[in-house]
């Protein structure tokens, strides 16, 4: 079977982020406007949709940038005055935070976890509210910062319908067709103030990642990583998020995270990144670049094959392990017996070499 892997041959000098970019630096961004990460990173290939190498990627679950599948053509005029006045009146999801990281959380797991405390906040409103709310940040120069995700739905007004359906869709039905994904399960608008970042996870889902305005800086982690990375167990609110602050790493709670290897590209208007399911993914709007906004296709992978081939893959082991301790949740009745038992599992017997 053909190959091509996300590492350049004979790329070795593009390890050191700076190197990587050094022949996509032509528009609209420079280094100063990355933030700074103890860790390397090599370049994720930019290609043509025609380029047979980018075929070859998305076959083989690894990200790729395709620069012309015109994707979201209609909607790359959009700016907050074309939103506001055509989106509707519909409510729209803002997180509202303190600081430039917009950790997620799912709500519904909150009950599992008593102590947790969010650091950002949902609130629904019309979308001039989030304008103005943007707006007034931006101006006050205070802590305080926004970012709207929201599903696109029905409530949108008709020249958004209309850009909606000039989407290439021809292009990214034939791609989920080809790899015989499951249904388009959501369009999620995303509209960041420059500087936002939504730290590292990894989503049970394919996912295209259509940049509109602005650039963001995408970086992946192969689900290999799963050891340097750190998530939060399943049934915590932050399940699928990464523990570690890339700021200020903690390397003594989390040693592997040192081991961390990264792939990244800064994405820009009509830029698709193809980001493979259960890839770790860390997204930062970039600093002093203006609004952002984007809109992504996630789609549900392929059914698992009828023949299971060994050995397995990174992203099915982490598929196992999300299940077994689901399971442990359920049959223990408490989420959090889950850890104990493990560790009685592991301590003393799989942590150690056996003769
Ligand atoms: O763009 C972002 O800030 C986050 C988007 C993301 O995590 C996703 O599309 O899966």
């Amino acid at each position: 079977m053909a190959t091509v892997t996300v590492v350049p041959e004979g790329d070795s000098s593009a390890a050191e982020s700076g190197a990587a970019f050094s022949d996509i630096h032509s528009a609209g961004w420079d280094e100063s406007q990355l933030r700074k990460y103890p860790f390397q990173c090599r370049p994720i290939p930019r290609l043509s949709q025609n380029d047979p190498r980018a075929e070859i990627l998305i076959n083989n679950e690894e990200p790729v940038v395709l620069t012309d599948t015109s994707l979201v053509c209609p909607a790359l005029k959009w700016d907050l005055s074309y939103l506001q006045e055509n989106i509707g009146n519909g409510d729209f999801s803002v997180y509202i935070a303190q600081n430039h990281k917009f950790l997620y959380y799912d709500e519904k797991k909150m009950a599992n976890f008593e102590n947790f405390i969010p650091q950002s906040q949902r609130v629904e409103m019309k979308f001039s509210e989030f304008v103005s709310r943007m707006h007034q940040a931006e101006q006050s120069g205070g802590r305080e910062r926004v970012y709207l995700q929201q599903t696109l739905n029905d409530t949108v007004g008709r020249k958004i319908v209309m850009d909606f359906l000039g989407f290439n869709w021809n292009w990214i039905n034939k791609q989920q067709a080809k790899r015989n994904w499951g249904q388009l399960t959501s369009n999620l608008l995303l509209i960041g103030m420059e500087g936002n970042v939504t730290p590292a996870h990894y989503d049970e889902q394919q996912n295209f990642f259509a940049q509109i305005k602005g650039y963001k800086r995408c970086i992946l982690f192969p689900p290999d990583q799963f050891d340097c990375l750190y998530p939060y167990p399943v049934h915590h609110p932050c399940d699928r998020q990464s523990q570690v602050d890339f700021e200020n790493p903690d390397c003594v709670k989390f040693p592997n995270f040192k081991n961390v290897f990264g792939y990244e590209a800064v994405v820009g208007p009509g830029d698709v990144l193809y980001i493979p399911m259960y890839w770790w993914h860390h997204i930062e709007s970039l600093l002093n670049g203006g609004v952002t906004i984007t809109v992504n296709f996630w789609y549900k992978g392929a059914p698992t094959p009828k023949r299971i081939e060994y050995p397995l893959k990174a992203h099915q082991k982490v598929a196992i392990m999300r299940n077994i301790e689901k399971m442990l949740g359920e049959a223990l009745g408490d989420p959090h017996e889950v850890g104990p038992l493990l560790n009685m599992m592991i301590k003393g017997r799989y942590d150690q070499n056996l003769s």
